[in-house]
């Protein structure tokens, strides 16, 4: 009897420490992360993005040629061009991002906005991590890309993020890939946009399920969601 008492008070001490453990190791984690972007930043210039890499490889899986970057050659003006806007951006960017706020379906249609993180470039993240609109809304939602990457808006049913990633990882191998925007054919697919290149977006129309939850949406493109997904919340 003592002895399994024992027992209980050493597994809750123990289910304590790893708890604390888990809350320090997550905070080291993201002081780490901050220590990462702030260094980032803090080089003059644009940090060349080391998921380009595993693009161009996917591309060159796909098409058989690698991808030409469209960054022009230091020294030169257009180098000097490229180099201004880019800081541009960068200031656009950087102010406080705006709440997301509940959207009313009663006046016909809700337009929604979503961007693809443009800064620093490649960081494979919607500038949006939710966006809110009630059950049975018509909405029309701009994708905007303002990215070096190309990326999708794909909406999938509840809890089929892992789901429809796994389909998009898997269209590595399929020749098709590109001209399917990398979208899976998938009944836990409700809505996307194509394939939507730098700077460019895309505008679709689409009707929220009635059932509320969380929709979560990501980018299809192969690797990418892991990263780039937010939560479609869709109230009553
Ligand atoms: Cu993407």
């Amino acid at each position: 009897m003592a002895f399994t008492a024992f027992g209980v008070v050493a597994w809750l001490g123990f289910k304590v420490t790893s708890a604390d453990n888990d809350a320090y190791y997550e905070q080291k984690s993201e002081e780490r992360k901050a220590k990462v972007m702030a260094s980032h930043q803090s080089q003059e210039g644009e940090v060349i993005p080391e998921n380009s890499d595993l693009e161009a490889f996917a591309d060159t899986l796909i098409n058989g040629k690698p991808q030409i970057t469209k960054k022009p050659v230091p020294g030169t003006e257009a180098f000097n061009e490229w180099m201004k806007k880019q800081a541009e951006k960068q200031a656009a960017n950087s102010p406080v991002k705006p709440e997301p706020k509940e959207e009313n379906p009663k006046e016909g249609v809700v337009e929604l906005t979503l961007k693809a993180l443009g800064n620093p470039p490649g960081t494979m993240k919607f500038e949006q991590a939710d966006l809110i609109v009630k059950a049975g809304s018509k909405v029309k939602l701009k994708f905007e890309n303002p990215d070096l990457l190309q990326h999708n808006f794909v909406l999938t049913k509840i809890g089929k993020k892992e789901v429809v990633g796994a389909l998009a990882d898997a269209m590595l191998t399929d020749p098709e890939a590109l001209k399917k925007h990398y979208v899976p054919k998938s009944d836990d697919v409700i809505a996307s946009t194509k394939l939507v290149n730098p700077t460019q977006s895309e505008v679709i129309e689409f009707t929220v399920p009635n059932e509320p939850g969380d929709y979560p949406y990501i980018c299809t493109f192969p690797g990418h969601w892991r990263l780039m997904s937010g939560i479609l919340k869709v109230t009553k």
